[in-house]
């Protein structure tokens, strides 16, 4: 045994950082490179590991304190057969590869590094992603070595509701490729190094481009996998983050909430500046158990038997097929909604006989402007209008912070049936929309549903969603609630119908509705007045104008 310092190695060009979380205490046993602390610059964290196997005897910094490289920090005892050795405290810090994920995203833009004979070399790095956070790359479209366009495709990225490309900011040559398959990207992660042509030795060419275009969902020939766009999944198919919540937590805090399957954006932090050390997972794991025994927690529809399938070949021939990705994330979504929602349909017939009449004497004019005005935008109307005389159809329900979310926008999403599946854009403010902007506006979303093409913020924010069947057939039929939304419509298909006037019975067009809405947050009583509401409005389509 012998005593050594533990000293601040290398910090790959950081001046001063703090100490950001000690990690051992004195009297305890490490192995060589287990971590003694976490420092933290304004760019990324980074764990000191042990120089050697050994005892800590003892941490002479504490958390908050400002070091350096060559600082000494603690003091240990080596064993003999241990790693220890006099530079060992200045080796490299181990920088675990999530690190980087958290710290790239906060660096501040490299100035570009110029290199000889009229190019420079630039980083290329994640732009905004439209909202998303940590996608995973799911194809790297570049090898190191190509010559490129300015926005020829770099890597592809897939969230579970889209796949998208990051297009290249400039043209010239792929030199070192930062990513690989599988990691996580967010927007201002690196990507990889490229050699940039100046053309003209204009300034405009050496400076960082202005703008990296934003990244485009993939068509269905660019890619063959398939662009997860399913019902909207808000809620339903990730737990959103805490409100305001970035998430400051070291590498081996990271690690452990992998290990553990727990979403640090979920956790409050209780060190430092709201830092999330190795105690908060623990308690927040803890929690979620408690909770899960209990019955208090989420519902999750854990615990359900699964369904066994039984050797199919038994009985005749078959053939196995891999799910689409989308269909795999719908079949998740439609569980998810089905085991977290007390679902109940409420059935209604609207006379659409008037509305019909109307509709079929816009034809002239819809061929003018191009547009063909299906029942949907009456529906879309009628619809909005519902939703802004009943507001409790208009909210989401957060049961973790036991809130209720209400919504002053209405955007509604509509089911749209395409060859690689069920697709749901979302038209915003239809309350201030009039007819024909709508009946545009669907058929323009649809078709860009049916071509893959819809961006994934035209198919998020609906805050209730049509899935109309109409025009195929049907009397009636269930929806699932497209989950956080807590009401959904289903239309059938309009039938001409006996109705008794109180003197004898007339044929009337009738349109069988079918609102399927989460017992949660809306009543029996208030699904009978939105489905009365809705026929009344689209029984008298007058009064959508009131
Ligand atoms: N009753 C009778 N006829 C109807 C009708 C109804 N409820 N709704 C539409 N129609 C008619 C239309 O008027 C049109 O007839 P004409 O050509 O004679 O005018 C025809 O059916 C086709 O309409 P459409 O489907 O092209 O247009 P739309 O605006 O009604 O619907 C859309 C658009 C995107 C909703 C539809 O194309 C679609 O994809 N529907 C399926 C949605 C789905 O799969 N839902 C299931 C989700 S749950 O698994």
């Amino acid at each position: 045994m012998s005593e050594q310092e533990i000293k601040v190695p290398d910090l790959g060009g950081a001046d001063e950082v703090e100490v950001i979380e000690i990690t051992v205490s004195a009297g305890e046993s490490v192995e060589a490179e287990d971590p003694i602390l976490t420092v933290e610059s304004d760019k990324a964290s980074v764990e000191l590991p042990s120089p050697g196997a050994g005892k800590i005897t003892k941490i002479t910094v504490k958390v908050g304190d400002k070091v350096k490289e060559g600082d000494v920090v603690g003091m240990m005892e080596v064993s003999a057969d241990g790693a220890g050795s006099e530079d060992a405290g200045s080796e490299e810090p181990e920088q675990k590869q999530e690190a980087p994920q958290e710290a790239k995203s906060e660096e501040s833009k490299p100035a570009p590094k110029k290199a000889s004979g009229g190019s420079r070399k630039e980083t290329v790095k994640v732009p905004a992603l439209d909202g998303f956070d940590n996608v995973p790359v799911i194809e790297i479209n570049v090898a190191e070595g190509d010559t490129i366009e300015a926005d020829d495709p770099l890597v592809t990225v897939e969230s579970d509701k889209a796949t998208m490309e990051i297009p290249s900011p400039y043209a010239g040559k792929v030199g070192k490729i930062l990513v690989s398959e599988g990691d996580k990207l967010s927007e201002g992660n690196e990507l990889l190094e490229m050699t940039v042509q100046e053309d003209g030795g204009d300034d405009e060419a050496s400076e960082a481009p202005a703008q990296q275009e934003k990244p485009q969902p993939k068509s269905e020939e660019k890619s063959q996998q398939a662009s997860s766009s399913v019902p909207e999944p808000q809620g339903s198919t990730y737990e959103p983050p805490a409100p305001g919540a970035k998430v400051h937590a070291g590498p081996a805090v990271r690690k452990l909430a992998r290990e553990l399957g727990a979403d640090l954006a979920r956790i409050k932090g209780s060190g430092p500046k709201g830092r999330i050390i190795k105690d908060d997972v623990h308690a927040y794991v803890k929690s979620q158990l408690k909770q899960a025994q209990q019955g208090g927690g989420v519902a999750t529809g854990s615990g359900i038997p699964g369904v066994k399938l039984p050797d199919f070949s038994q009985f005749g021939d078959v053939k196995r097929e891999a799910m689409s990705r989308m269909m795999f994330a719908t079949a998740n979504n439609m569980q998810r909604s089905w085991l977290n929602v007390p679902h109940v349909t409420q059935f209604e017939d609207a006379d659409i006989t008037d509305m019909e009449e109307f509709r079929k004497a816009q034809k002239a004019a819809g061929e003018k402007k191009g547009v063909k005005m299906t029942p949907l935008p009456f529906l879309l109307k009628a619809c909005a209008t519902a939703l802004a005389e009943l507001p409790q159809f208009n909210v989401s329900l957060d049961m973790e912070r036991k809130e209720v979310v209400r919504k002053s926008y209405i955007h509604i999403g509509i089911a749209v049936d395409t060859p690689h599946g069920l697709m749901v854009p979302v038209i915003r403010d239809v309350d201030k929309k009039g007819l024909w902007e709508l009946a545009a506006e669907s058929a323009e979303l649809a078709q860009k549903a049916r071509d893959k093409q819809l961006k994934p913020a035209e198919m998020q924010g609906a805050c209730f969603t049509i899935t109309s069947l109409g025009g195929i057939g049907g009397t009636a039929f269930t929806p699932i609630v497209n989950t956080p939304e807590v009401a959904i419509l289903g239309v059938s298909k309009a039938a001409m119908k006996p109705i008794w006037d109180g003197k004898e019975f007339q044929p009337r067009l009738m349109l069988p509705l079918s609102l399927s809405y989460d017992h949660r947050a809306v009543n029996g009583a208030d699904a009978a007045r939105f489905t009365t509401v809705l026929s009344q409005l689209l029984g008298d389509i007058r009064s959508l104008l009131l």
